[in-house]
């Protein structure tokens, strides 16, 4: 039809002649732009029968969208696969919200790139540090259990050493066949996560023979929100402020609030004694988040902030939230808002966009601001794009309490113990010592964490200093034991405490009044705030509220071996010490079953060495570098170390079973040959026999 229609019209032809020379002239300029919507211009064009482009149809990009869009359909129906990634990490100058400020990149971009994968796919990551001033870095997987790849948590100090500036390091690990859900990455090394160093990574659920989740909740589509308290100063330095006692240990209030990376700050708002750099955008001018039309949307919501924690109101719409941290199910009434979701936590939640909506209203939690910030506004709306129309408006004022995050169930019933096989007791808080020069630290017990130099899992436990809090768990294999940690927070404020590599039950929150609420159920005949555990229908989580001058309890299964970070999101305290770590394993001393390699080849050299060559033989020669840079050993060490390699018999044994060499060992070999796996050579056999394969 149509090319009767040009063949009858000459002016037609030479209007899309030229037109043609004109789109191709701005794709040659720029070849993503139009790319995509060229045949959907031509195609309106000749069927309405106009020979020029239109304003709009210039201008025909997509409204930008400040919710990401998700992409379950390329990932739920697909096997496994390995899905691999090349990122160099740098910084420079951004202005998210208008106040230039130096942040990180991925790749270029801020926040860093968006993953999404399903359960089982292999995730390979290659990190290039290409920071400058000798700035170390790391990648920690938040939520995910890393069974059998401890060392890819990205843990400093605790699973691995910083990737020096320049160095690099590849993550190469599974993502649980049983893990599916709203998951983030964050730096896990100073405090570089605050400036910008994460990004979002959902697991998405596989639809063998069971219906998308897509169909189970009748959404249209789903979203990333990540959200977050933003400071305009480098965190480094509101951190250099907070360790000072000019602080009084209150904890650096923030400046302003990102979502996905962008924001709207009131320049006339900042102080005199901290001058910015800014450029003046109203929230109304921010970019929206767009709904399509009215109906049912899912959005994944994501605390990527330092201190603050957040509530939501979705335009006065119906919200109800389905999913905490990595994908449990929750029940919970609809309300108009959810919250209070603090630093490191996550939820999902349906809501019901009406076409009467209003904007969507993102506050800032006010217990954990001590002192008043006048350059900050608590209250962020955000404008919203429903259909064709930009919206605005303040929600409507509510009282619902629906959606109150410190009280949710499990939708299902939970298949756990009465009691706990081994329980701990802890003590938290941050103080300020007068024999510390009244520096705020954060305390577990009587230990204020620094990360080791040498990373523990690289480390005989016997070695290890004062900083380290680390309750041993022997792994029972055949049956493993239930663990229950009651976490007493001693401060006004609350405390996210997460766990790595392990998901647990809460059993049990409480928040003191007037009075200190703590709990030791080895003293104590009655709970503070009476009752019992909650072992019926208790919610999994991996970040736990500790709150105000209350308790929790949570209770996990000792079954993922390995030595797990226990640490408060916030992270102002973690950067001052309030971490623990829970060991898991079958050997005290030993955290990697590869150091009882290592102590073998250690009959023949010293500890370093030893260390060295393992590290040379699993082709980690990135530990290699970080063992030279923390100064345990020179150039010299290092070359003899390789010769040792080359000479020595049993060395060579190592480099043979990590090399995969050895034909006789199944997975474990093709584990082995990744690199990486020379403890799972030794859960094969004995590792002798394997060398003497060759
Ligand atoms: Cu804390």
């Amino acid at each position: 039809m149509h090319k009767i229609k040009v063949t009858h019209n000459r002016g037609l032809i030479r209007g899309v002649v030229v037109v043609l020379l004109v789109v191709f002239a701005i794709l040659a300029i720029d070849s993503t732009r139009l790319s995509d919507q060229l045949p959907d211009v031509i195609r309106q064009m000749l069927a309405d029968g106009s020979n020029k482009l239109s304003g709009s149809n210039l201008k025909s990009q997509p409204t930008p969208n400040l919710a990401t869009l998700l992409h379950p359909k390329e990932h739920i129906g697909r096997p496994p696969s390995i899905k691999t990634l090349h990122w160099t990490v740098t910084s420079d100058f951004r202005r998210p919200d208008g106040v230039n400020k130096k942040v990180y990149l991925i790749n270029g971009q801020f926040p860093g790139p968006l993953i999404e994968v399903r359960s089982g796919d292999m995730l390979v990551v290659q990190v290039e540090n290409a920071l400058a001033d000798g700035e170390g870095m790391s990648i920690h997987w938040h939520g995910l259990h890393q069974r059998g790849s401890l060392d890819m948590d990205g843990a400093v100090g605790y699973t691995q050493a910083p990737i020096p500036a320049g160095g690099n390091m590849t993550y190469d690990f599974k993502v649980s066949n049983d893990q599916h859900g709203t998951f983030w990455y964050h730096a896990h090394d100073q405090v570089q996560r605050g400036d910008g160093l994460y990004g979002g990574l959902i697991v998405h659920k596989p639809t063998l023979d069971v219906p998308s989740e897509q169909e189970s909740y009748e959404y249209e589509q789903e979203h990333v929100l990540m959200v977050g308290d933003w400071y305009h100063r480098q965190s480094r330095d509101v951190m250099a402020w907070y360790q000072t006692a000019a602080s009084f240990g209150n904890e650096p209030v923030p400046d302003s609030l990102l979502v996905n990376g962008q924001g709207a700050y009131n320049c006339s708002l900042s102080v005199v004694a901290r001058p910015i750099d800014c450029i003046q955008r109203s929230q109304v001018e921010q970019n929206a988040v767009v709904v399509p039309g009215p109906g049912r949307y899912r959005y994944r919501l994501i605390n990527v902030g330092t201190l603050a924690g957040l509530t939501f109101s979705f335009g006065g719409a119906a919200v109800t939230a389905i999913q905490v941290d990595g994908g449990h199910q929750i029940t919970m009434e609809s309300g108009s808002q959810v919250g209070i979701l603090h630093p490191g936590e996550r939820v999902d939640i349906l809501v019901d966009w009406s076409a009467e909506a209003s904007s969507i209203l993102i506050s800032l939690d006010e217990e954990s601001f001590r002192y008043p910030n006048p350059a900050l506004e608590v209250d962020h709306l955000i404008p919203v794009t429903l259909g064709s129309q930009k919206i605005f408006s303040a929600p409507p004022e509510t009282t619902s309490i629906a959606g109150n995050l410190s009280n949710v169930m499990a939708l299902t019933t939970a298949d756990i113990p009465p009691e706990a096989d081994e329980t701990f007791v802890v003590y938290v808080t941050s103080v300020k010592l007068a024999h510390l020069d009244n520096i705020p630290t954060g305390f577990i017990n009587h230990t204020t964490w620094k990360p080791a130099q040498i990373p523990l899992i690289s480390s005989l436990r016997s070695t290890w200093d004062e900083n380290q809090l680390v309750p041993f768990i022997p792994l029972v294999e055949s049956n493993p034991l239930w663990i229950d940690v009651v976490i007493n927070n001693l401060d006004d404020g609350s405390h996210p405490f997460h766990l790595h590599g392990n998901d647990f039950y809460i059993l049990r929150q409480n928040k003191g009044g007037s009075y200190w609420g703590s709990y030791n159920p080895f003293e104590d005949e009655e709970m503070p705030g009476g009752g019992a555990y909650n072992i019926l229908n208790p919610v999994v989580k991996d970040t736990v509220v500790i709150p105000s001058r209350g308790f929790a309890v949570i209770r996990f299964r000792a079954d993922n071996p390995g030595v797990w970070l226990f640490h408060c999101h916030v992270m102002w305290h973690l950067g001052s010490g309030m971490a623990m770590g829970l060991h898991v394993g079958n050997d005290k001393e030993h955290v990697g079953e590869w150091l009882k390699v290592a102590s073998k080849v250690l009959e023949l050299c010293n500890a370093s060495l030893a260390q060295v060559l393992l590290d040379n033989a699993l082709g980690i020669g990135v530990l290699e570098g970080q063992h030279a840079a923390a100064g345990v050993l020179d150039e010299d060490d290092l070359l003899r170390a390789e010769q040792l390699l080359r000479d020595d018999e049993r060395a060579q044994g190592v480099a043979c079973v990590a090399a995969g060499v050895a034909d006789d060992m199944g997975v474990a070999e093709l584990n082995a040959v990744r690199g990486r796996r020379v403890d799972a050579c030794v859960h094969a056999g004995d590792w002798r026999t394997h060398a003497r394969g060759q």
